[in-house]
């Protein structure tokens, strides 16, 4: 039979338990749980009394009253402890508690004496027994059952985390719209990286970046978006830079060794985006959509942006010449962000003149356009204009 008490309520919801004799504690001994604290006066005869933690709490998580309202009852459980005062009282996790086959019933031992702390008993406090008393309930459990059924818990518990685990680790990442320049941006950072991925297509000539489900992934309805798991970025410039963060150590470092590099890297990432794509976007709507739309082409607008790409590339000209890559003598994301747009200049633009007429920048374009992972995706994903 096994004697069940609650604990202060104000303190939450804590059960402490003992056994009715020295066979019953063997039993409890056997079958308890990693979350129950055992107590015992120390150096006298005494009941074993345990406290049930909950699940994830430790030794050092019992408040001062629920120690209190264990050290009383163990006091007042123990015949000879019972009767004097400033009594000790032991406690230890039962994981602490040894047991081996030499020792008598009702014998227990600890596998670390350093786990064991004490709590000195002034005097019995009736106010506090009485209390327990109340609460006492008597059940005959079936102890083994009941640790068999939390160990049963606990395996599948186990199993649950470890197929989640796998799942994780198994899940591929999802890049939405592989065949538009932008997303080139993204693939060939993952290319370039080895990192597996899946791809979704989103018919841009057909508005479905438009379509609610879309713009559930993606507010601004632009391609593209990367999905890793529950995770989710947008922006190619900010996909690239998660993927080569996040595979760091595979593949190039994409983003410079030191943080002198990183800052290049991250400056030409920056001239990329605000200085680099704005004339070269405008000369591809205008001379590759327009036209694929039945629009007219902005020849003003051609004009200027051949103009304002043309310095831009003057200030590239002078900067490859004095290092291989943008940001150094690495190649980085700064240089990979500019391939898919440039592959439109050299190609349906129809002004490759731009790069071949400067030597340093065409040095650079035939590096970077003939690397394995570029000639992968502009293979595989081929534009769709
Ligand atoms: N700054 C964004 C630009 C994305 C962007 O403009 N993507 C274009 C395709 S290359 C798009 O989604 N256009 C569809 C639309 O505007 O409806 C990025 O680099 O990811």
């Amino acid at each position: 039979m096994v004697f069940y008490f609650k604990a202060r309520p104000d303190a939450g919801d804590y059960t402490i338990f003992m056994g009715l004799d020295k066979f019953e504690n063997e039993e409890l001994i056997k079958y308890g749980f990693p979350e129950d604290v055992w107590f015992h006066v120390d150096k006298m005869s005494s009941a074993h009394v345990y406290l049930r933690l909950h699940k994830g709490q430790g030794f050092d998580d019992i408040s001062e009253g629920v120690l209190e309202d264990c050290a009383q009852l163990v006091k007042a459980n123990s015949i000879q402890g019972n009767k004097v005062n400033n009594v000790d009282v032991v406690y230890t996790p039962w994981s602490n508690l040894k047991k081996t086959a030499s020792m008598d019933v009702g014998q227990v031992g600890f596998h670390n004496s350093k786990m064991v702390r004490t709590i000195r008993v002034e005097k019995r406090v009736n106010e506090i027994i009485n209390r327990l008393n109340k609460t006492k309930v008597e059940r005959t459990p079936d102890l083994r059952a009941e640790r068999e059924a939390v160990n049963a818990a606990e395996r599948a518990e186990r199993k649950q985390h470890l197929r989640e685990k796998k799942k994780k680790e198994k899940m591929v990442l999802t890049i939405y719209a592989p065949l538009f320049a932008s997303s080139k941006r993204a693939v060939v950072t993952l290319v370039e990286k080895g990192v597996e991925f899946e791809t979704v297509n989103v018919d841009l000539l057909k508005g479905e970046q438009r379509q609610p489900e879309y713009i559930a992934i993606q507010p601004f309805g632009k391609i593209p978006v990367l999905v890793d798991g529950d995770y989710k970025i947008f922006e190619s410039r900010a996909i690239m830079r998660y993927i080569a963060e996040k595979y760091r150590s595979q593949g190039p470092d994409l983003l410079g060794k030191t943080i002198e590099e990183r800052g290049q890297v991250e400056q030409w990432l920056d001239v990329e985006a605000t200085s680099y794509h704005p004339p070269l976007l405008a000369l591809t709507l205008n001379i590759v959509f327009a036209p694929l739309m039945g629009l007219p082409a902005d020849e003003k607008v051609i004009k200027e942006s051949e103009e304002k790409l043309a310095e831009v590339l003057d200030v590239y000209e002078a900067q490859l010449s004095k290092n291989e890559y943008l940001a150094g003598d690495f190649v980085s994301l700064a240089d990979l962000a500019h391939l898919p747009f440039t592959e439109y200049l050299v190609g349906a633009i129809g002004k490759a003149y731009m790069i071949k007429d400067r030597k340093h920048v065409s040095a650079w374009w035939d590096k970077i356009s003939n690397r394995a992972a570029w000639k992968e995706v502009s293979e595989k994903y081929a534009l769709p204009v």
